[in-house]
């Protein structure tokens, strides 16, 4: 970029330059030829001057034949430093008096010749200026008196004037060219900051207001560039898809010939709980059962995952199966069941006191313990006999969802050979020296490859695993065909960006201005409340500190929106057993406690904290009710939060403010982008959203809208499973190939 802008200032230097060479080139004998000028101007004043003043007395002495007093008179005449020399002529041109100073060669013809010869004589001492001066007594000619002035100095002065002029051209120039670098620099930064700002919606410290003349024209076209580029980032051929379930159905008849699919995650997609009511159904706040559940309405198949729900053991049948979804059921979930001790080792302490904090920067130290290690090698082995048991041929497609199961790859591998394993990796991938920390880094490292394709949300995720694998493991990387060699076997290792299945509007679903009223009805607020919501799992990377700490600022940087504005956050309980998330919940209670007694007045708070779980489509409601939705993840995978609130305003309103640590920022560029731990520019975005123009608002919402919808749930795992029809397919033909092979040498040996 600074070379763009010494670029830039280059282009007016280089002329510049040129100009003022040119210039100097020709100004400054013209100033020395003028100069000159002005001084034999002035000479010859003085020599009208000096010749004034000594006639009368010239002409008394003639007259007495005094020559003394005429050699007197001229030697002081000649004192003065300037006036060099004197001579007296008769009218017939006779020198009869004389300086000694007074040059021989010049006689009495100098000055004899009019008005238009030059006065200036070339002597061997220098040039003079010469003058004659007519002496008449009552109109008769007594003679000519003739002065020789001395010029060196004129040629002094005019050697100081010439290095004054080169000087200053000089400085002049220096001058300019500094001026011209400081406003190309300046206007360079200042154009492509407006232009970073505008792709982005980035913060900049100013109030919010109109886009600057000059790159306004430009918005729309290098937006519209910037999202064709994303699609080219994100993959080919599929590209011009547009994905849904039933494309999805159809790829999975058509290109994987109605093979089976099996799921394995942690969480489950449902679960049974007993209540004072009877057994109820539950959803999970997961972005990874968000997902996959979507995928798996489409695709049918088993789903594996542990059965956590109270009432989980009372609804499955003999083999542990239950039909989901309740009210439509299109798929089995097979549930698995861990002991207390299984739990706590793999569920909450590796995976979640070790592997969570490990691979999110958010400045919680992780904790590996050798026990909780045993557990998660046992429970990934549980679960990696629960995929064989279910597998009902020797080669189906599983799909392993995320970083509790990173054993598993290399145990199924282990039995079903030929099974085709997709691993997803839902969090963030840190850089090899982060990943280093972990005792058993070799270990899930291998357990991983042993994956068919190995998926991360962005590629910036997928070159952090690439280099940790090459860091340490023996490995052969190819980094275009993005593939590792490890042992005999090929993982393909891509970016994945997930998504949301784009919802179909709900029958009896409040339009935006129901939803407003209802929820401002709910929460005792008036009708015209401005409202932000934040909806997340309770969990430390999620940034709820950072959002409520912006809040704070922005009613103190803004107190007109003090009693205007409520923030509501959504915080759904989840590892609520660990010390590390009971102190986290603690936080932000306190927290919000303190913001609210500062500026709470009457029946206003400026916080609403709802630490319980919601139904999804009472998010939806809280999604369309509010002017700004808040992710501030202090790192994530992706955030579905982000997308769903998007896909929920179908009136085009409403500002997404988006922590740039998100996998979801990498796509969503026209949300406002925020760095969460710098809390002014989080109070600004959350002012600047709260004061958005409509049709800004429009503009940027409809852009992210196409975005979303296109670049649904269908489609993330339509292209994993498209790679994975490619390499089945790849693989058949090989094996082929080897059995007619082998039968040509059987019958060559027979
Ligand atoms: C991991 C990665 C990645 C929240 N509260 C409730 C509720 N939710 C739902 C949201 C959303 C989901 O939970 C949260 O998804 P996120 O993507 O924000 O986050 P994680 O759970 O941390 O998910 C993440 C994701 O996997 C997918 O790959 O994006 O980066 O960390 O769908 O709506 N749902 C219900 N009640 C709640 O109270 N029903």
């Amino acid at each position: 970029m600074r070379f763009r802008s010494v670029q830039l200032s280059m282009r007016f230097i280089v002329p510049l330059a040129l100009v003022l060479a040119l210039f100097g080139y020709f100004a400054i004998p013209w100033m020395e030829n003028l100069t000159v000028r002005w001084f034999v101007r002035d000479l010859d004043t003085r020599s009208q001057l000096v010749s004034s003043t000594l006639q009368q007395p010239l002409l008394n002495y003639l007259e007495d034949n005094d020559s003394a007093r005429i050699n007197d008179a001229f030697s002081r005449a000649i004192q003065d430093e300037r006036l060099y020399a004197l001579a007296f002529c008769t009218p017939d041109e006779t020198l009869l008096y004389k300086t000694d100073t007074y040059p021989v060669s010049l006689g009495c013809s100098q000055g004899a010749d009019g008005e238009d010869a030059s006065p200036v004589v070339q002597l061997p001492r220098g040039p003079v200026h010469v003058s004659s001066r007519e002496l008449t007594q009552d109109g008769i000619s007594a003679g000519r008196l003739i002065l020789v002035q001395d010029m060196s100095f004129i040629e002094r002065r005019s050697e100081d004037t010439k290095k004054y002029i080169i000087g200053l051209f000089v400085v002049l120039a220096g001058a300019i060219s500094l001026i011209t670098v400081l406003i190309a620099h300046l206007s360079w930064h200042g154009w492509l900051n407006g232009v970073r700002e505008m792709l982005r919606g980035e913060l900049s410290p100013r109030p919010p207001g109109p886009m600057s003349p000059e790159i306004a024209p430009l918005a729309s076209e290098l937006r519209a560039l910037l999202n064709e580029y994303n699609r080219d980032l994100q993959g080919s051929g599929v590209e011009s898809q547009t994905w849904g379930a039933d494309t999805l159905k159809t790829l999975l008849n058509q290109d994987l010939a109605g093979d089976e699919i099996l799921v394995v995650s942690n969480r489950e997609p449902y679960i049974h709980v007993n209540t004072p009511n009877g057994v109820k159904v539950q959803r999970p706040a997961s972005g990874l059962v968000t997902a996959v559940e979507a995928v798996m309405r489409a695709c049918s198949g088993t789903w594996i995952a542990h059965g956590a729900g109270s009432a989980d053991r009372d609804t499955v049948d003999a083999n542990d199966h239950v039909r989901v979804p309740p009210e439509n059921p299109s798929y089995t979930l097979r549930r698995v069941w861990l002991s207390k001790e299984e739990e706590q080792g793999y569920y909450y302490g590796f995976a979640n006191e070790g592997l969570w904090p490990l691979c999110h920067i958010a400045h919680v130290r992780p904790v590996f313990r050798s026990t909780d290690w045993a557990e998660y090698v046992r429970v990934n082995q549980r679960f990696a006999d629960a995929v064989i048991a279910e597998a009902r041929s020797d080669n189906p497609v599983v799909l392993v969802q995320d970083y509790h199961f990173a054993l598993l790859p290399r145990m199924v591998r282990a039995v079903l050979p030929k099974a085709t394993i997709i691993t997803f990796w839902h969090i963030p991938w840190p850089n090899p020296e982060s990943f280093g920390i972990c005792p058993w880094r070799e270990e899930i490292l291998d357990g991983m490859l042993g994956s068919t394709i190995l998926g991360f949300h962005t590629p910036f995720h997928r070159k952090n695993f690439l280099d940790t694998v090459d860091r340490y493991l023996e490995t052969r990387i190819e980094n275009e065909a993005s593939t590792v060699s490890y042992g005999n076997e090929l993982t393909q290792v891509k970016p994945y960006p997930i998504s949301i299945a784009w919802p179909e509007p709900a029958p009896g679903e409040c339009d935006v201005a129901a939803c407003r009223a209802e929820i401002r009805q709910a929460l005792s607020l008036p009708a015209d409340q401005l409202l932000g919501i934040g909806v997340d799992r309770l969990d430390y990377t999620k940034g709820i500190v950072e959002r409520f700490q912006a809040v704070e600022r922005m009613l103190e940087l803004h107190p007109d929106m003090v009693g205007k504005f409520t923030f509501v956050q959504i915080a759904a309980p989840t590892r609520s057993s660990l010390d590390e998330y009971q102190n986290f919940e603690a936080r932000v209670r306190a927290l919000a406690q303190r913001i609210n007694q500062r500026f709470s007045s009457g029946s206003y708070l400026p916080i609403i904290l709802k630490t319980e779980h919601h139904e999804q489509a009472q998010l939806r409601t809280y999604f369309r009710a509010s002017e700004v939705c808040s992710v501030t993840s202090l790192h994530d995978g992706m955030n579905l939060v982000a997308k769903e609130f998007i896909a929920a305003r179908d009136d085009e309103q409403g500002v997404l403010i988006l922590s740039q640590f998100t996998g979801a920022a990498r796509e969503l560029h026209e949300a406002l982008i925020v760095n969460p731990y710098h809390i002014e520019e989080g109070a600004e975005a959350l002012y600047r959203a709260l004061r958005m123009p409509q049709d800004e608002q429009r503009e940027r919402m409809r852009t992210m809208r196409v975005r979303v919808r296109d670049f649904n749930v269908y489609r993330w795992a339509g292209r994993m499973l498209q790679d994975a029809a490619r390499l089945r397919q790849r693989e058949r033909v090989r094996s082929r190939i080897n059995s007619l092979s082998q039968n040509r040498v059987r019958k060559g040996d027979a």
